[in-house]
């Protein structure tokens, strides 16, 4: 099915969506433009899969060629639209972006994506008048413009954390501990939640033959985290092999424990009724067939990985990363959980694949209307974190503290209690207000479970030295 929409009918279709978007209260956390809706100069199509409501606008493939959407603001200021396209063709489709007749980006990319049923989302912050703005993206080459299936709005600006963090650290804090069977080199990647009365962590652990495996610690006091043995959990149901990477969060829904992780091509998950007893979890279950398609044709060198799910009141959502500077996000229903996840699509993306890597965590800020976005990042001084904010938890994201000299977390806003034990702040994970599906964090009490290692030991990645430690901020507004 398709559906001409001529530019010329710009008036109508404007007026049309105006009214259509006015809808939305005070409190609403975003709101969607589709692409059917807005003013599009060519045809509106339906012949590629993945596509929100009824299709997206397919310009003519020319120099110029547009598409216009009616975006209302509450007041005058910024806004981050996340412009969702496809671009199956191998080459960029560039597109200029003006608001209100000037232009504020030239040739933002729409780059290439493998096939025009995967998608991505272009995230762009501009600056807006209160009411009616028109956002036109006009092509800059001979393809025309990416096919568009709609353009999400976020606020900007107002993030319940400050714009510079301050941290301080911990000493190492976990450490690799071995038995007969499990000769153990590091603990990385923890996932955690405190709930009656005791920590509960999941960590991978790498073996001196470099295989990966999880284990389980618990204890009451981060005092106590160096003396709490390691259960290894190759030993239950959920088996030898390669399992990496775990999160854990109650699912509220179903009153059961999850553990999700990965299994080399795929996200697997084991349930349980109590977090307590390493020996219940249950036997891996795949959430995919295999590895979807959009990464197959995105990952290049790397893999996909590190794998993240929080959910809202309607959905759940899982973040992955592939090493290649590629941030996905899948999406079912908080009924359909764990079934149902979409194909991914590409939620954020950056040409140099060290500065957008891996280890993505996605929290809900308490008593705020915001979500925070956390990306590991590799620089020459040591892995970092960068972040991101929205008033949806899908995006579009706004920079908050995503710059070297500004991060979320590096060695260079990490003070030490003694030694700098660590250049790098890495994979881990903020001490959550509560246990549920929508890892909720209080945005008064920041703590980090991070990895970090030796910087005098050179080895093989797999096997680094890894240990745990916990950072601390320091520059708390409330
Ligand atoms: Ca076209
Ligand atoms: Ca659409």
């Amino acid at each position: 099915m398709s559906r001409l929409a001529r530019f010329t009918a710009v008036p109508l279709l404007a007026l049309v969506a105006t009214l259509a978007l006015i809808a939305p209260s005070a409190s609403a956390q975003a709101s969607r433009y589709e692409a059917e809706d807005a003013a599009c100069e060519g045809t509106v199509d339906s012949n590629y899969a993945g596509f929100s409501g009824r299709g997206f606008c397919n310009t003519p493939n020319r120099v110029g060629a547009r598409m216009e959407f009616t975006v209302h603001a509450e007041t005058a200021g910024t806004l981050t639209l996340g412009v969702k396209y496809a671009n199956g063709s191998t080459a960029a489709r560039p597109a200029d972006l003006s608001v209100n007749g000037a232009l504020v980006r030239s040739a933002v990319a729409f780059e290439p994506i493998g096939a025009w049923s995967s998608w991505a989302v272009e995230n762009l912050t501009v600056p807006v008048r209160a009411g009616a703005n028109t956002v036109r993206l006009t092509a800059a080459t001979a393809g025309g413009l990416a096919n568009i299936d709609y353009l999400d709005t976020a606020r900007a600006g107002d993030s319940a954390l400050p714009p510079n963090l301050q941290w301080n650290s911990s000493g190492p804090l976990v450490f690799p501990k071995s038995d007969a069977t499990h000769n153990i080199v590091s603990v990385k990647d923890p996932s955690v939640v405190y709930h009656n009365g005791r920590y509960h962590v999941f960590v991978s652990v790498v073996s001196a033959n470099q295989g990966y495996s999880l284990a389980y610690l618990s204890f009451t006091d981060w005092s106590q985290a160096g003396s709490a043995p390691l259960r290894f959990l190759d030993t239950t149901a959920i088996g030898t092999g390669y399992k990496a990477a775990p999160q854990v969060f109650y699912f509220a829904p179903q009153q059961r424990w999850y553990l999700t992780y990965q299994i080399g091509d795929n996200v697997a998950y084991s349930t349980t009724a109590n977090i307590a007893d390493p020996a219940s979890w249950s036997a891996p279950k795949p959430f995919y067939a295999g590895t979807p398609q959009i990464v197959l044709d995105n990952m290049g060198e790397g893999q996909w990985l590190d794998f993240w799910t929080i959910c809202d009141s309607a959905n759940c959502h899982m973040y992955s990363s592939d090493d290649n500077g590629n941030l996905y996000r899948a999406q079912t229903s908080l009924a359909r959980f764990p079934n149902g996840f979409s194909e991914p699509v590409i939620a954020m993306h950056d040409p140099n694949h060290h500065w957008l890597f891996e280890g993505a965590n996605v929290y809900r800020l308490a008593g705020e209307n915001e979500y925070l976005l956390m990306v590991e990042a590799i620089t020459a001084g040591g892995r970092i974190f960068r972040s991101w904010t929205s008033s949806n938890v899908s995006g579009p994201w706004t920079p908050l503290a995503d710059t070297k000299e500004n991060p979320f977390a590096s060695r260079s806003n990490v003070t030490f209690d003694g030694t700098a034990w660590t250049n790098d702040i890495s994979h881990g994970e903020l001490i959550r207000g509560g246990v549920d599906q929508t890892l909720t964090v209080s945005p008064c009490d920041l703590r980090f479970l991070y990895q970090g290692k030796d910087p005098d030991v050179s080895a093989p990645y797999n096997l680094l030295p890894w240990r745990l430690g916990l950072l601390t901020q320091t520059n708390s507004p409330c």
